[in-house]
Formats: structure tokens, sequence, C-alpha cells
């Protein structure tokens, strides 16, 4: 979208022109600069300091081979990213990815939106994210911990408990952050925090596999409470997307009295009226590593349709994309403004379009944008370094109850920016200017430091 100032349209053309054909990058990195407009036209000392034409140049960007063997002796070769963004708040910190479609692009958004989220939080960390090309989808255990153990082998060079914590996204759970940690132990003769989600045994915290989840709801609930005077309690909710995010929202969602009625894979979606049983997706998806078509086979009632952004036809009142970036356009957007849709957070990052968000704004929808309303899984990641730093650890009751903090106030944060810019309820143009300022204080602070 074309940018209403003259020094922000000039930064996102170098952008584009320094990262050619990295459309998702550019999105990401055209929403902020706008958001930011109202910022530098009172703070020209951020203009003077180079602050934005730095934060959008990642620190580092590290791309490597992958070599490894498959279960029949042949050589597979994937490409492996970890792009350092920004280190001003803290090491850098986010998420490893493994799904066919990652590529520069892919990680540069990811890390780029990383650094604000993070910032969201109130925590010490940069902002940082990495992954690679390798589909772990039919693969075997053995195929999986091979390919982890050659990307960490390279990796391991580049990270480190102060340096660069990475942690799951798409494709990485438990599984792949135990191989992960294993090899990076085996490397380098260390048993720290390097890594976050690891298991409850190896230093894990409670609470952060439900975190990113539980997080969305809390957000929700508080865009409801403090924007509405409403609350979830009643609402039928659907939710795209039913891996780690998906899940955890889904059962926070039933806690609140929502009633989940829709959950989707990149296959298609199932509906189920009477409402998702969230124990036979999990049986299906973290146990079994099924399509989400079998919850038929346990339910008869529950109907399977395929193309999976049809979940969008179903009448809701609360929508929340928790699968990949760009699954909500603007057809899905208008039907859902159609059916009455009161409130949209983004469970993914960068799930929903930036035509649909215009519509959702304009339509009064209450609209909960990523960096703020998926925050708790980093935040608990954040937590997770801080109980390995202590080397001890907090009951589940403890983290819950920092975590429910910690999104109450990047809510507050995000809301009274708004106010403060004149756009009150923007929580899009609040969380990138509450986000962004934490961070830019720090550059500044520290110097033409990068
Ligand atoms: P998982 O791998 O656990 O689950 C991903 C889910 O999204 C699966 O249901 C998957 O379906 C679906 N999906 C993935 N790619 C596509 C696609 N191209 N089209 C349609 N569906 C797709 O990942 P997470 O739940 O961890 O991550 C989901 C989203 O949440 C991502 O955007 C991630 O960046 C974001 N996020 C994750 C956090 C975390 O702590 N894990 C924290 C904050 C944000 P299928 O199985 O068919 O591929
Ligand atoms: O997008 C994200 O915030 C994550 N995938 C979680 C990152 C982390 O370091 O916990």
């Amino acid at each position: 979208m074309e940018l209403k100032n003259k020094y922000m349209e000039e930064v996102y053309n170098s952008v584009c022109l320094r990262n050619p054909g990295e459309t998702e990058f550019h999105q990401a990195v055209n929403e902020v600069l706008e958001s930011l407009i109202p910022v530098i036209e009172k703070r020209p000392d951020i203009i003077e300091e180079g602050i934005i034409d730095r934060m959008v140049e990642p620190e580092r960007l590290i791309m490597f081979r992958v070599p490894w063997v498959d279960d029949k002796g042949k050589i597979r070769v994937n490409r492996g990213f970890r792009v350092q963004f920004n280190s001003a708040l803290g090491p850098y910190k986010g998420g490893l990815r493994l799904h066919p479609t990652v590529n520069s692009s892919v990680i540069k958004f990811l890390g780029f939106e990383q650094i604000f989220k993070n910032s969201l939080t109130g925590l010490p960390m940069g902002g940082g994210k990495g992954g690679s090309d390798f589909d772990p989808k039919g693969k075997s255990d053995n195929e999986v911990m091979r390919f982890c153990q050659s990307f960490m082998t390279e990796l391991s060079k580049h990270i480190g408990a102060d340096t660069d914590v990475p942690a799951g996204d798409i494709g990485v759970g438990s599984r792949e952050i135990g191989y992960l940690f294993g090899q990076y132990k085996r490397i380098r003769n260390e048993f720290t925090g390097v890594l976050t989600g690891k298991a409850l045994c190896s230093g894990g915290s409670l609470i952060r596999t439900e975190a990113t989840g539980y997080g969305l709801l809390y957000f929700t609930e508080e865009m409801f409470n403090k924007i509405n005077q409403d609350s979830i309690k009643g609402k039928t909710v659907i939710i795209s997307g039913s891996g780690n995010v998906a899940i955890y929202a889904a059962e926070k969602a039933q806690e609140m009295g929502g009633r989940v009625v829709a959950m989707s894979d990149s296959s298609g979606y199932i509906y189920d009226p009477s409402g998702i049983k969230v124990d036979i997706i999990k049986q299906i998806k973290e146990k079994e590593r099924k399509r989400i078509k079998e919850y038929t086979t346990y339910v008869k009632e529950a109907e399977y349709h395929e193309d999976c952004s049809g979940i969008w036809n179903i009448k809701c009142q609360v929508a929340l994309p928790c699968a990949t970036q760009n699954e909500l356009d603007l057809k899905s957007a208008e039907i859902l403004v159609k059916n009455g849709v009161l409130a949209v957070a983004e469970g993914a990052n960068m799930p929903v379009t930036p035509e649909a968000i215009e519509l959702f704004q304009k339509s009064g929808v209450l609209f909960g944008p990523a960096k703020a309303a998926n925050a708790g899984g980093v935040a608990t990641s954040g937590l997770e370094m801080s109980q390995n730093s202590m080397r001890y650890f907090w009951t589940s009751e403890e983290v819950d109850k920092k975590l429910k903090e910690i999104m109450v106030g990047i809510f507050d944060s995000a809301y009274n920016a708004s106010k403060e810019y004149n756009c009150p309820g923007d929580l899009v143009v609040g969380a990138n200017i509450a986000g962004f300022l934490r961070v830019a204080e720090a550059m500044k602070w520290q110097g033409i430091a990068y």
C-alpha cells in the first residue's frame, strides 16, 4: 500500500529494491512504516539517528546447506536460515519454522515482526527467526532427528543462551526441540538454556506448550472487556489450524465459555456444531500426527470439508486465524463481517491480509494484531529463559499468572498508544508504535552499534 509520507516511502522503496521479490517481507515492513508515520512526524530525532533505516536491515542473515540421509540411504539437501534481526533489547529470540514454503522472505518477515512483538512483552529479548524448507510431513522420527542434528551442527556456531535463543514455530514442537537441544549439547558440551520449548525433564517451563493459545484468548478477552464491555462467554468461535497455537486457543476459548465449532489443517476443515472436542484433536494431531479429517471417525455428526479457507464461511462472532500467513483474505473477511463477526485476533503471524484488516477495522470489528495477540508464546519463552538462568522453576499457576499479566500489559500498551496517537482502538497502529518506541530508545542509547 502507498505510504503517505515521503521519508517512509523512500525507506520502503529501498527495502523492496534491496530484497527483490520478497513479498511477505515487504508486506510486514509496509504495515509497520505506515503505523509509524505519526511518530516520526513528532520525533525528528528518529530520522536523524537513522533508526528506521537501520531497523529494516537485519543485523545478520545466516543461510546454510543442510545435508542429511533419508531412511533409504539417499542424500537429501535442504536450506537452513537464521535471521538475527535486532539485538537492541536482548539476545535474538524467535522460533524455527520447518515447512516447504520457507524462504528468505518468510524468515525475514517473521524476524522483523518478532522485534516488535518481543518488545511488547516488556522482557529483555531481541528479534530473530529461522528455519528450513525441510518438510517434516511423512518423515520418520529418525529422519527428523538426522535433519535436526545436521541443521544444529551449523546453527550451533551462531547461537547461545546470551546470543540467540531459538524455539518452535510451524513444524517444530517438543520432538524437534529435543533433537536440536541434544545436538547442541553434544557439540558445545554445555547444558544451557539455548533453546526454549524444552521438555520439562530438560529445563522446559510449565505452560510454554499452552502459552500462545492461552495468551491469544487472554488478549481477546481484554479487547472484549475494555473496548466493548463484553466477553467471550457464550460466543461462537472459529479457529483455523489444528497445531500448537490452535489447540490451546480452543482449550482456553472453551474454558472461558466460548463455543468452538470449527478447526482446520491445510487439507480441509471440520465443523462440529455441538462444540469441538479438543481432546480428540490432541489425540489426532499431537499423538497420531494424522489429518484433521480423522475427527469424523470419532465424532459421527461432525462434517469434513475440503478447502481450508471455507472455514470462514461458517457464522461466528469470534474468528481466530491460527494457521499461517495470509490465510484470511478480503473475500473471507467480507463473509465474516456479513455474518456478524465481533472480534478477530491473529494467533498465527500475519494471517489476515492488509485489505481484510482494513475491512474489519472499518466495520467496527475488534482486531487484535499478531504482534500483540500471539506474543504469549515468546513471553513464556522469556519466562523459560529466566527460570533457566536461576536454575529453578515456577509452578503452572505462577507461570500462567505472569503470562496473563503480560498479555494484559500488552493490550494496555497497544490501546494506550492508539489513544495517544489519535486512533483509539486501532491496535495495529498501537502495537506497532508501542513496540517500536522501546526498541528505538535502546538503539539510540547504544549509539551506531548496528
Ligand atoms: P504447527 O505446526 O503446530 O501447526 C500449524 C497448523 O497450521 C497446522 O494445522 C497446519 O496444517 C496449518 N498450516 C500450516 N501451513 C499452512 C498452510 N500453508 N496452509 C494452511 N494451513 C497451514 O504450528 P503452530 O501452531 O506453532 O504455528 C501456527 C502459527 O502460529 C504460525 O503462523 C506461527 O508462526 C504462529 N505462532 C506460533 C507460536 C508458537 O509458540 N508455536 C507463537 C506465535 C505465533 P497442516 O498440518 O496441514 O500443515
Ligand atoms: O512467532 C513466535 O513468536 C514464535 N514462534 C515463538 C518464538 C519463541 O521464541 O518462543
